[in-house]
């Protein structure tokens, strides 16, 4: 039985929600839930244990991980589930996002994290790629993901007059 929303996106902090929210509505706009919370590697390792080993059994389908700086969450909770986790990382101060996208893209062979762009662009094709992934096995979300990408292609003009 599921208990979850098939979606789970996770942050390091609450400072990632700013960026993490574009995954949060682009699956608002492709009419997937999602649950959303803060569970950090470091801070909150037990939290983090306490999520990765129960979101398979509480029927949560595909987890979205933010992360930012020694962006340890998408690795670490990919190591402790069976579900396909997306990483997404978040632009640090310091280093502009290059640290955490490189902590979050660099895993071992064997555990695999799907890696997004920094910032926005990786949030939102986070959001899109887990409703891909649920378009699956969900015909209903399949055509919302068709739909979705056939307004986007009417939306592009190919005539730069009023740019
Ligand atoms: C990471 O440290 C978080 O994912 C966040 O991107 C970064 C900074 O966190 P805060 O100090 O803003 O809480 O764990």
């Amino acid at each position: 039985m599921s208990l979850a929303a098939p979606v789970a996106i996770i942050m390091g902090s609450r400072s990632d929600w700013p960026v993490l929210r574009h995954a949060a509505e682009m699956l608002e706009q492709l009419g997937v839930h999602y649950d959303a919370k803060v569970v950090s590697a470091h801070r909150t390792p037990d939290r983090m244990y306490e999520f990765a080993k129960g979101a398979k059994a509480a029927g949560v389908k595909v987890i979205i991980a933010g992360a930012g700086g020694a962006a340890h969450l998408p690795g670490m909770t990919a190591s402790l589930t069976d579900l396909p986790v997306l990483g997404v990382p978040i632009e640090s101060k310091a280093l502009k996002g290059m640290d955490s996208l490189l902590s979050i893209v660099q895993m071992p062979a064997g555990i695999p994290v799907g890696t997004l762009a920094i910032g926005e662009a990786g949030a939102k094709n986070a959001g899109i790629m887990a409703a891909k992934i649920l378009a699956l096995s969900d015909a209903a979300v399949a055509e919302r993901v068709a739909a979705f990408t056939e307004r986007q292609t009417a939306s592009v003009a190919e005539t730069v007059e009023d740019a």
